[in-house]
């Protein structure tokens, strides 16, 4: 599979310049007038070395998926993609968006469905943007996670995007710079179904291309947080959050987005901890705006903060509810990413403070970054600056850290 599109890659180029060249043979463009028969042989077996140096602006707006359209499918086989697991999780429909076919995933045992495949990219693009799409129906909202993942020093880098839901098709688009030292023959294109309920999904239209744009783009629309608005639970706790000292309940009544909230509840006289580490681009003088819908009766008792990891000291931006009604509260934080601050290291977190009495209940977490000149896009509302910072001594979050693995497992 990375083979084949790596010759796809290379002999488009080569195809296209014999073609505008009018010669039989695609080294002569590179010929130096001096140039000898041994030194175009030379030339011959470099051919394909020197083309990869050469011609990189041909290398965009090239497809880099197999089967996009779903058009290759036969007995549950799709051609050119993986579908975990396998076999009979996916289906062809004829409610196509292009071409003739679609592909339907359908829940199956495991927590997701999963299509993917595995794309190379050209490694002189590196800094530029990777504009991938597909087009997802799926009825209910944050089943079905698209997302593009990198693969730099053995380490995962994910962007993702979630469906709205509807009865309509969406286009689910990640546009990203590839990040630098991002293995080239390992970039992974995926769409995963959540299995939970009565789920499947129509896929069509799958692209992956690179963008000649060297211009900085804006990340507003790429979110960091993972789940955020609590769909997806697996035993006792969303996918990709841990708690502390707190008992969690899906809450399918009244939820700010999707189908459920998720309640929050204390096990202990003491603060109660809800978090995820998320990173965020390496640019200098990255903004970001972070938010969590609340309902906490009790003003005052629930802390949000988004904490950074600079030289091993933490530094934080926070906010604390203030509203204690019964309707849904948004609490905002807007801040910089501060200089020498690890990118791949920083938390979104949730504290409850001891003597909280009433029902609390959180929903739609989500981080967007800004890159600088962005910050006034359009289509982002005003929100007042956070409140003034408290001391660190106030924090009710750094004794949670050290507490033991199995308190993150103990079921409800
Ligand atoms: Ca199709
Ligand atoms: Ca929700």
């Amino acid at each position: 599979m990375n083979g084949f599109s790596l010759i796809r890659l290379v002999t488009l180029p080569v195809l296209l310049l014999t073609f505008a060249t009018g010669c039989g043979n695609p080294a002569d463009i590179f010929k130096q007038p001096d140039s000898g028969p041994a030194e175009q042989q030379q030339q011959l077996s470099d051919q394909v070395h020197v083309e990869s140096i050469t011609s990189t602006a041909l290398f965009h707006d090239v497809e880099l998926l197999e089967n996009g359209s779903f058009e290759g499918q036969r007995s549950n086989i799709v051609t050119g993609w993986r579908v975990s697991p396998f076999p009979s999780y996916n289906k062809s429909s004829q409610e196509a968006q292009s071409g003739k076919l679609a592909l339907e995933l359908i829940g199956s045992d495991s927590p997701y469905t999963t299509l993917k495949q595995t794309i190379s990219i050209h490694p002189s693009v590196f800094g530029r943007v990777l504009d991938a799409k597909v087009d997802v129906k799926s009825a209910e909202a944050r089943k079905v996670v698209f997302s593009i993942t990198f693969k730099v020093d053995g380490k995962d880098k994910r962007v993702w995007r979630e469906n709205s839901g509807g009865e309509d098709w969406e286009t689910l688009n990640i546009k990203t710079k590839v990040p630098p030292g991002a293995d080239p023959k390992n970039v992974v294109f995926e769409v995963k179904l959540w299995s939970a309920g009565n789920s499947s999904a129509l896929l069509d239209t799958a692209s992956a291309v690179m963008k000649q744009e060297e211009a900085p783009i804006a990340f507003a629309a790429t979110e960091r947080i993972w789940n955020g608005s609590f769909e997806r639970v697996t035993g006792t706790v969303p996918e990709e959050w841990t708690k502390y000292f707190l008992n969690l309940t899906q809450e399918p009544v009244g939820a700010y987005d999707g189908n459920f909230a998720l309640g929050l509840a204390l096990i202990a006289e003491r603060t109660g901890t809800f978090k995820q580490t998320f990173s965020v681009p390496p640019e200098p003088g990255l903004k970001l705006r972070a938010k969590l819908n609340v309902k906490c009766s009790d003003v005052g008792k629930l802390a949000f903060f988004i904490a950074f990891d600079v030289d091993g000291q933490r530094t934080l931006s926070r906010i604390v509810n203030n509203s204690g009604g019964e309707d849904w509260e948004t609490l905002t934080i807007d801040t910089q990413v501060p200089q020498d601050a690890d990118p791949e290291q920083v938390v979104y977190n949730v504290g409850l403070r001891p003597g909280v009495e009433g029902e609390v209940i959180i929903d739609a977490a989500s981080v967007v970054a800004l890159e600088p000149g962005f910050e006034q896009e359009p289509e982002q509302e005003s929100e007042p600056e956070p409140e003034p910072e408290t001391p660190p001594e106030t924090q009710p979050e750094p004794e949670a850290e050290t507490q033991p693995e199995s308190e993150q497992e103990t079921p409800a």
